[in-house]
């Protein structure tokens, strides 16, 4: 018996696939069809599947052609599966001409053409493609121009900025100055706000109205009322409001999360993170450090011990008797099962590592741990350490964006982060701003070289 196998992501299976998987079967007598899993695929860049696993193996299955489905998981497995299964042919489409060459030791190697015309990425867009529009003055509108381009059915075609000459990508798309963001919102169906934080809650609430789809940079808006005034609104809208925290997005974020909540660190007794960033710019336009750095460095405490601490404390330190010079903001929350300690600065430097200490164990996360790949279990006994690597692409940016898509989409499986943290978030940018339950230290500090 001649044994084919073929390998795909097969993602909403198309007639171009069906003729793939024909003419693979018809090169022997059985057909083996590896499916690529979403861990897999998520390593090598391709992060806009629509289908689960579940569905996709599904959709090959209903095809009738293979005579036996696999999952593929991990690099190098077409090796072990060919030797395993004895394997004669391996085909595949054309668009990967050389780059099985290597698998020609172990059985023959086919490329067949490549059926034009038809791809699940055209299906993508044009099932749906969103016209994304970014409000702000920030240059990181670039990485956001930037990353949205890996994501498939979102287009970024228009800029509301009033320094649109600092935002290099925009030079053959639309853009308007803010005087003008009504008009700018009509060509959109989606804004992506970074304007300053105090202009936020305006910003979404113009959106909003006028029925489009709002992202916005953490913090949402800069007291708990009105973002809880912007939820309202946005589900009278039917629309979705998603509070942009791109750590919360990525994979090695995600997968500590999971494995706290699993119980391998035992009970969770002790959070501290840490960010700080030295900046020239400091306090640039309301962006000082507890709304710049506040939101990243609250979401492990409120993701894992929640949002029903008994008491916090907020200890900010000035350098000026003005209070316009923050160094650094540190809060301290008390939990009926632990405490948890952020710390978090734009005039000072610190080590920006996460530390989750639990009965069993802790987790380390090295700095800068809000955009990680990496992060270690460890134990009493060293050996016991465990390693874990997740790639990171974009930050998290492109993952946070898939996941607004599939928001806009009404497919909510990828909401990392809930209205009531948004809420919660929102609430301690107010006690920081009215000072409540705020100890303050002045600190002369007359810097030297
Ligand atoms: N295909 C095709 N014609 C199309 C689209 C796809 O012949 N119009 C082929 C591809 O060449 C591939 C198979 O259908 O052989 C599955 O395609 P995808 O689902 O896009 O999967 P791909 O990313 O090519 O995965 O490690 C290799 C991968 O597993 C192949």
């Amino acid at each position: 018996m001649k044994k084919v196998i073929t390998y795909g992501t097969y993602d909403l299976i198309h007639y171009g696939h069906i003729r793939l998987l024909e003419r693979a079967k018809a090169l022997g007598d059985y057909l083996i069809v590896g499916v690529t899993s979403e861990d897999f695929d998520k390593n090598r860049g391709k992060i806009n599947v629509q289908q689960t696993l579940m569905e996709r193996l599904e959709g090959v299955k209903v095809t009738g052609i293979a005579d036996e489905i696999i999952i593929e998981e991990y690099e190098g497995q077409k090796i072990d599966d060919i030797c395993r299964k004895e394997v004669d042919v391996f085909a595949i489409g054309s668009d990967w001409i050389g780059k099985f060459d290597y698998l020609k030791q172990y059985c023959e190697v086919v490329y067949l053409d490549r059926t034009e015309g038809i791809s699940s990425t055209q299906i993508r867009s044009s099932n749906s493609s969103i016209r994304l529009g970014l409000k702000g003055d920030a240059v990181y509108l670039n990485k956001i121009d930037r990353e949205c381009a890996f994501v498939n059915g979102i287009h970024v075609l228009a800029l509301c900025s009033d320094k649109g000459a600092d935002i290099k990508c925009f030079a053959d798309r639309m853009q308007y100055d803010t005087d003008h963001y009504d008009e700018f919102l009509d060509h959109i169906d989606a804004v992506y706000v970074h304007s300053t934080p105090a202009e936020h809650y305006h910003d979404i609430v113009r959106a909003l109205e006028k029925g489009k789809h709002v992202i916005c940079e953490s913090p949402i808006s800069m007291r708990k009322e009105e973002t809880a005034e912007l939820f309202e609104l946005a589900q009278q809208k039917n629309c979705v409001l998603q509070e942009a925290i791109k750590t919360a997005y990525t994979t090695a974020y995600a997968r500590m999360l999971l494995l706290v909540q699993s119980g391998k660190i035992g009970k969770v007794v002790s959070i501290e993170a840490t960010c700080t960033s030295l900046s020239k710019d400091t306090d640039a336009a309301g962006w000082n450090s507890i709304c710049s750095w506040g939101p990243v460095a609250l979401l492990p405490v409120f993701q894992i011990f929640g949002l029903n601490y008994l008491s916090s404390e907020m200890i900010s330190i000035y350098n000026d008797s003005h209070l316009s010079q923050e160094l650094m903001t540190n809060i301290r929350f008390i939990y009926p099962q632990g405490v948890a300690s952020v710390k978090v600065g734009k005039k000072i430097k610190s080590e920006g590592e996460l530390v989750i200490s639990g009965t069993k164990g802790y987790i380390y996360v090295p700095a800068p741990w809000w955009k990680t790949e990496y992060f270690e279990i460890r134990y009493e006994q060293l050996t016991k350490t465990r390693k874990y690597y997740y790639q990171l692409e974009g930050e998290g940016i492109r993952n946070e964006f898939v996941s607004f898509f599939q928001n806009m989409k009404g497919k909510h499986t990828l909401a990392y982060i809930s209205k009531e943290i948004s809420l919660e978030i929102s609430g301690i940018m107010e006690q920081f701003c009215t000072r409540t339950n705020t100890k303050i230290i002045l600190e002369d500090v007359n810097e030297g070289n």
